[in-house]
C-alpha cells in the first residue's frame, strides 16, 4: 500500500515525500495583486521540483490563526487557474487545501489529484465530494476554527484526543464510502494547540502509528518554532524547522509539508539514510 494513486500521477510513499507549499493567498505575497498569476505559479513551482518537491500544495484561503473566512469564488478565483496551468504542465501531483466541497471539485476537474483539508471533510457535502471525485484525502485535526483557534486551547491528553479524532474522521470517511486506501492523516500543528500541545504532538508522534495511515506533517515556518526560538520571526525559522521535520520523519511521517523545499529534502534525506541501513 506505499503508492498513493493521485488521478493520473501517482507518488511511491516507501519513503518519505516532500510536498511544496504554493501560496496563492494575498497576504502571503506582496506583489500588489489579488491571486498569482498561472506564469508566476509556474515558475515557482517549477522552481520547487528541481529542488525536490514531490507534490505541490495549493491553498486559497488563509487559514492562519484569526485570518478571516474568504468567499467561495475568491477561492476559485485563486486556485483553479493556476492547478490549471501546474498540472497540465508538470508530472508531479498537486493537492488543493480547501474545506469546501465546491472548490474540491472545480479543483480535481482542473486537474489536483489530492485534497488536503484541514476540517477534515467537515463542511456541509465534502464527505460526498470526496467521495465521488475519489482522490486521496489528507485529514487533519483541529480544535476550533482559525479565527478563534489560538484564544485559549485546551486539552486532557492532546495526543489522544488528537488520536480520537482522526480515528472519527477516518470512520465517517469509511461510512461514506471512502476507501481506507485514499486516506492520510494529519495532526495539525498550530490549528488549535498550545506550544505545550505542539511540542506533545511532535515528540509523541510515533503513536498515530496505530491508525495504520500514512502520516502528513506541516510544521515548515509555524509559530512555534519562533515560540522556542526567543520570538524568531518566519524568515528566521528554517533551522528549528528542519530539526521538526527530521523527527517526524523519525517518528513515522512520510509526508513533509514545507515551504523551503530545498533544505527539507535534503535534511529528510538524510534522516532517511540512517533510518534505512540494516544492522
Ligand atoms: C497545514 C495545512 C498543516 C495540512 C496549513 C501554514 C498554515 N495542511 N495547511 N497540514 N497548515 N495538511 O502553512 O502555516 O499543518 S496552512
Amino acid at each position: 500500500m506505499t503508492i498513493l494513486d493521485c488521478a493520473n500521477k501517482s507518488i511511491d510513499l516507501g519513503h518519505p515525500r516532500i510536498m511544496g507549499i504554493l501560496n496563492v493567498t494575498p497576504d502571503s505575497f506582496s506583489d500588489g495583486g489579488d491571486f498569482i498569476s498561472p506564469d508566476v505559479a509556474l515558475k515557482r513551482v517549477h522552481a520547487m521540483i528541481l529542488e525536490g518537491a514531490d507534490i505541490l500544495d495549493i491553498g486559497g484561503e488563509s487559514t492562519r490563526p484569526g485570518a478571516r473566512a474568504v468567499s467561495e469564488q475568491e477561492e476559485l478565483d485563486r486556485v483553479i487557474p493556476a492547478i490549471q496551468a501546474i498540472a497540465a504542465e508538470f508530472p508531479i501531483p498537486v493537492s488543493v487545501d480547501t474545506s469546501k466541497a465546491t472548490v474540491m471539485r472545480e479543483a480535481v476537474a482542473a486537474g489536483a489529484g489530492l485534497i488536503n483539508d484541514v476540517m477534515a471533510l467537515r463542511d456541509v457535502g465534502a464527505l460526498a465530494a470526496a467521495r465521488e471525485l475519489n482522490v486521496p484525502v489528507c485529514l487533519m485535526h483541529m480544535q476550533g476554527l482559525p479565527r478563534t483557534m489560538q484564544h485559549d486551547p485546551q486539552y486532557r491528553d492532546v495526543v489522544a484526543e488528537v488520536g480520537d479524532f482522526l480515528q472519527s474522521r477516518v470512520d465517517a470517511c469509511l461510512a461514506e464510502g471512502i476507501p481506507r486506501e485514499k486516506l492520510l492523516l494529519d495532526p495539525g500543528f498550530g490549528f488549535g494547540k498550545s506550544l505545550q500541545h505542539n511540542l506533545a504532538l511532535l515528540r509523541h508522534l510515533d503513536r498515530f502509528s496505530k491508525l495504520q495511515l500514512p502520516l502528513l506533517v506541516g510544521i515548515s515556518r509555524k509559530s512555534m518554532i519562533g515560540a522556542v526560538l526567543d520570538d524568531a520571526p518566519v524568515g528566521q525559522r528554517l533551522h528549528g524547522g528542519l530539526a521538526c521535520a527530521v523527527m517526524a520523519v523519525e517518528r513515522g511521517a512520510v509526508i513533509i509539508r514545507t515551504h523551503d523545499v530545498k533544505p527539507t529534502a535534503d535534511a529528510v534525506r538524510m534522516a532517511h539514510a540512517v533510518m534505512s541501513i540494516e544492522v
